[in-house]
């Protein structure tokens, strides 16, 4: 290491990144050894690239601040970031003077980059939105902040132990965050339990407060979100939560030092972990206190904010804010806005509401039912009571309107109520997000539709203007540029490097896909990518993947309606043709399946099991192994994808009809050139319109056509008709995945016989295999694959989420 040492100089030459690193490693860390340059590289270049981001951060601070703009905070508990290391990189443009430097040092940056932790703040489709969503509000320089939680614990770790699924805890944060500033000076206070009274002001104002209430301390770490390359630097401000001082200092003066610290960890547990469940909502009350706690410190924070700078006066508030609500999670924003204005800055209700309704905008992502929240009144009563208070007066009030519209219909009013009555009478988080907000938005076409149709059409009625639609997206800094970068320079080589900004720009592919030469270009770097893919596999699960066949693969959390179960029914048909010397039609194909299951969702949990025992009888039959593999790719996350979508050639879509919002895994696949098997769902639809019929295997029921199927036909009826799926079951039946422990797949074989057939799985698989049959045909000409593959990424321009976030900017924020 160098003898001179000066600070960090900032400059992007390989020289001065050598000698900001020598710099870390002697002061920021301490660590002189020449032999602890490799375990403490990752962090001494963390430190390195954030240095040079720090001065875009502050002034992209100032000039918000100085400008007066208007400002959106994302309001959101996930934020499924991955790594920032490689990120960061990518965006200020020092790829080069990095590896050069760190190569230096006798370090490989890929190495040193894939040291880094993601962080695993989500659970899936929605967390991971949101992270897209705040690198193309960075990248298109829009004033938006993201609020969310500083978790101690993110997304657990999956392994897999005799086929099944173990969650361990992710302590992400243990070997340190360098992406992180704590801002202690931005210190909010939250409030729960006690009660609410009401007292006359000063003005002799009769006023409501909180009193006696249990405070919890909400401290905020600030994580630099980068725009590409344009100087932005925008602000993630995560939450944790620590016990007050008094609080403790109370209870250590009584002398009781054991309920002091058993104290401290009832506050400090409230950001302790994420709930690992992503589509059923499970009513712990942990899970609302950290909604509360979110709503609260990123609210008193934006109010405290505006009263700093414009005083009292709230009349403009509205149009210098908004709060996008990702999903219900954060809905309780609603009410509690309405407490800052009315008992800490003692507004008019009618104002308070209107400002409200004008700055809350609410975004659903789930149409399941058992996904839809709702929280019991009693409990929000005790832990909430100033809340609960004000939910009834909303409610009050909309129910008066409700009834002004449509006189004497008592059984709409029922239904429409943000309280649903029973005998545990419970608060409607989508009702309550309905009613205070100005914007209500799906997430793709079919899904806004549904919802105005079914689920939210009592209030599309009342309030149509409020409805409207933002199909997602995906950043192809991350999704292509970053995780893919032998397709990036091909593109870059071909069309120039403006896609990475204005992704509209990949429609230029098009006039590339009869250049034979550019073809031949476009088949190498699959190959390479799925070479990479394959040494991953092989790591990971020990099995080969040969790279000359077919790539086949579905990554996403475990769910019935995903339907991973229709995929391992096809490997099954599979395995069964080649075993009974039908071979010579079989595509010889790789399926790689991945993702993780709820912790108590039995049944998503016993597929995983399911998925292993298949995998085990082909990949260890000499003759099935020929043609045929099947691996469950353990502890899928963000980083994973990084790796897997550059290499897939068939991308799996395949939910029921009208169950997947939207899907965003289908648009990673299809920026990087993989063929799409899907359903007519989500947003499966826009990206069949973008590409057209003849390059998307489309398969199976709509929508409109499932109930009248459903009310005709029966699964076991169907079965017994269809040869290949009554083989297919037979296997399943009699024991052949499960030779060692009988009955092991029962409750899975039950679904599918289930005569209300809820996922269509029995009723969807003869058109399924015929759409395979479609793509392994098509993959065998090479070049007509090829083809489509150029065709895939070439229509994917819309798919980009600075689409999505131009559309959120100028129709919902008006920034
Ligand atoms: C309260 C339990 C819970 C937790 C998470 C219920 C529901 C959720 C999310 C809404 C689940 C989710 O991630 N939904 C996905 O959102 C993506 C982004 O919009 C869509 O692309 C997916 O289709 C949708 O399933």
């Amino acid at each position: 290491m160098s003898a001179e040492l000066h600070p960090p100089r900032l400059g992007n030459l390989q020289q001065d990144i050598e000698e900001d690193l020598s710099w870390h490693f002697n002061y920021t860390l301490g660590r002189f050894g020449k032999n602890e340059v490799q375990s403490f590289m990752r962090q001494a270049l963390s430190y390195t690239v954030r240095d040079r981001l720090m001065q875009c951060w502050r002034e992209t601070r100032e000039a918000r601040f100085h400008n007066r703009e208007k400002h959106v905070y994302y309001l959101s508990l996930e934020f499924l970031l991955g790594r920032s290391l490689n990120n960061a990189i990518l965006n200020l443009d020092m790829e080069e003077s990095v590896a050069n430097a760190v190569m230096a040092f006798g370090c490989k940056l890929e190495e040193v980059e894939s040291q880094e932790k993601d962080a695993g703040l989500g659970n899936g489709g929605l967390g991971r939105l949101a992270a897209c969503f705040m690198d193309s509000c960075a990248t298109l320089g829009l004033p938006v902040m993201g609020y969310g939680i500083r978790y101690e614990y993110g997304m657990f770790h999956q392994s897999i132990s005799e086929g099944h699924q173990v969650e361990q805890p992710d302590h992400w944060l243990r070997q340190g965050n360098p992406w992180e500033i704590e801002r202690s000076d931005h210190v909010r206070r939250v409030k729960f339990y006690g009660k609410s009274e009401f007292y006359h002001n000063d003005a002799g104002k009769l006023c409501a407060r909180w009193v006696e209430s249990q405070d919890v301390l909400a401290i905020p770490y600030d994580m630099p979100i980068p725009g590409y390359k344009n100087n932005t630097v925008n602000t993630l401000r995560l939450w944790k939560s620590e016990a007050t001082e008094e609080f403790n200092l109370a209870e250590f003066n009584a002398g009781d030092y054991a309920d002091a610290v058993a104290g401290k960890n009832l506050a400090e547990q409230i950001t302790m972990v994420l709930y690992p469940n992503d589509a059923s909502e499970n009513g712990k009350e942990l899970r609302l206190r950290q909604q509360y706690f979110l709503a609260s410190a990123s609210l008193q924070d934006v109010v405290a904010g505006w009263v700093k700078h414009r005083g009292e006066n709230f009349s403009d508030f509205s149009n210098s804010n908004c709060f996008q609500l990702n999903d219900t999670h954060p809905t309780l924003a609603v009410a509690e806005l309405m407490r800052l204005f009315l008992d800490e800055h003692q507004l008019e209700w009618n104002e308070a509401w209107e400002i409200t309704c004008n700055t809350m905008a609410y975004t659903n992502h789930t149409l399941l039912p058992e996904a839809l929240e709702k929280w019991p009144v009693r409990l929000i009563k005790i832990m909430l009571p100033r809340l609960m208070e004000i939910i009834y007066e909303i409610n009050a009030r909309f129910m008066a309107v409700v009834a002004h519209r449509w006189p004497g219909d008592t059984e709409r009013q029922k239904r429409m109520s943000i309280i649903e009555e029973g005998d545990e009478p419970m608060v409607r988080m989508a009702y309550l997000g309905i009613v205070g907000s100005f914007s209500v938005n799906g997430v793709a076409a079919l899904h806004s539709r549904l919802l105005t149709s079914g689920l939210f059409k009592d209030f599309y009625e009342l309030w149509p203007q409020k409805f409207n639609n933002k199909t997602n997206g995906v950043t192809p800094r991350r999704w292509l540029a970053h995780c893919n970068r032998k397709l990036s320079a091909l593109l870059t080589e071909s069309i120039g490097n403006d896609w990475i900004t204005d992704f509209s720009q990949i429609e230029k592919l098009k006039t590339f896909v009869d250049d034979e030469s550019f073809c031949e270009k476009w088949r190498d770097v699959k190959r390479a990518n799925k070479q990479r893919l394959a040494g991953l596999v092989k790591e990971k699960c020990g099995i080969d993947f040969p790279s000359e066949w077919m790539f086949d693969v579905q990554v996403k959390r475990i769910h019935e309606y995903k339907r991973q179960l229709l995929n391992v029914l096809h490997v099954i048909h599979l395995y069964d043709k080649i075993t009974r010397g039908e071979e010579q039609d079989v595509q010889p194909r790789c399926v790689l399946l991945g993702g993780k299951a709820a912790p108590g969702y039995v049944l998503a949990k016993r597929l995983i099991k399911l998925v292993n025992n298949v995998a085990q009888v082909v990949n260890s039959d000499e003759k099935a192994s020929q043609y045929l593999k099947l691996v469950f790719f353990p502890n899928y996350r963000v980083s994973s994808m990084e790796v897997i979508c550059p290499g897939t050639d068939l991308s799996e879509q395949i939910s029921t009809a009208g169950k997947e919002a939207s899907g965003t895994g289908n648009m990673k696949f299809m920026m990087n050139g993989a063929v799409t098997i899907g359903t007519y769902d989500g947003a499966n639809i826009e990206i069949l319109d973008a590409v057209g019929e003849e390059n998307f295997f489309l398969f199976g029921l709509k929508v409109e056509e499932l109930a009248d199927y459903r009310a005709r036909n029966d699964p076991n009826q169907i079965i017994a008709e269809d040869e290949d799926l009554n083989r297919v079951m037979k296997l399943l039946e009699c024991g052949h995945f499960s030779l060692f422990e009988p009955g092991l797949f029962d409750p899975i074989i039950q679904s599918i016989r289930n005569p209300n057939d809820p996922w269509m799985t029995a009723a969807d698989f003869r058109s399924y295999l015929e759409a395979q049959k479609r793509a392994a045909l098509c993959y065998k000409d090479q070049s007509a694959w090829t083809k489509m593959s150029i065709l895939n990424t070439a229509a994917s321009g819309s798919f980009s989420s600075d689409r999505t976030i131009s559309e959120y900017a100028s129709e919902i924020w008006k920034i």
